[in-house]
């Protein structure tokens, strides 16, 4: 059986999200952020980045970052866009996700991991929720006329709806993105999204 290794409301909920769509038996494993778990001995043998998500696969062999969670998971419940093109742009959205939307956020939310001078924090703060917010506004975009980021559902959605999910923690104004919105609505009717949400008392 697959272990997922989850924090509420973090870049985990998108593994967490397609653990529940899969219909596969696993076992979740909530991990207190805050409390520091994640640096915890034990868990650092797994993932020396002291990050979630975590995937322990049925041999006991740990699979960190999402880059590769996500497609792994994509291909074993048949959520991943298969043909050749659609396979590099999908993987080209996770590598943007990761590297630019989910690193401007960090400077919003971790500052002292890119300045060691205290006084700094809040520059840091200002300019990465301006690029964090510029990013959801290119996603926005990217939903114009579409249902899914693919052309059908797949692990892109779930990892897509995280950022909109921390735009509402951050109060930037997400009733504006349009196309963002009405994915977010077609993403909470689905039940999978809906027990998740509740799990990980997230509300948007
Ligand atoms: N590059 C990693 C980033 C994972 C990451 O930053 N996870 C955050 C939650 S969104 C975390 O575990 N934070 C705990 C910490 O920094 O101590 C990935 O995409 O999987």
């Amino acid at each position: 059986m697959l272990t997922l290794y989850y924090g509420p409301g973090a870049c985990s909920m998108a593994s967490h999200i397609v653990m529940e769509e899969s219909g596969e038996k696993y076992e979740p494993r909530r991990m207190d952020l805050a409390k520091g778990e994640q640096r915890s001995e034990e868990y650092l043998k797994m993932n020396p980045q002291g990050r979630v998500p975590l995937l322990q696969l049925e041999n006991g062999e740990p699979l960190a970052e999402n880059t590769a969670i996500l497609p792994y998971l994509g291909k074993r419940f048949t959520l991943w866009p298969q043909a050749g093109l659609a396979e590099a742009k999908a993987l080209s959205l996770i590598g943007f996700f990761a590297s630019s939307v989910h690193a401007a956020h960090a400077h919003v939310g971790r500052p002292e991991r890119y300045t060691a001078d205290p006084s700094a924090y809040p520059g840091i703060k200002e300019q990465g929720l301006k690029t964090f917010h510029m990013h959801l506004k290119q996603i926005d975009d990217m939903l114009a006329g579409r249902e899914w980021f693919g052309n059908e559902y797949s692990v892109l959605d779930p990892y897509g709806f995280v950022f909109y999910t921390w735009g509402v923690r951050r109060e930037l104004p997400m009733n504006e993105l349009k196309n963002y919105t009405a994915f977010k609505d077609r993403m909470k009717n689905r039940p999978a999204v809906a027990r998740v949400l509740e799990d990980e008392k997230i509300k948007v």
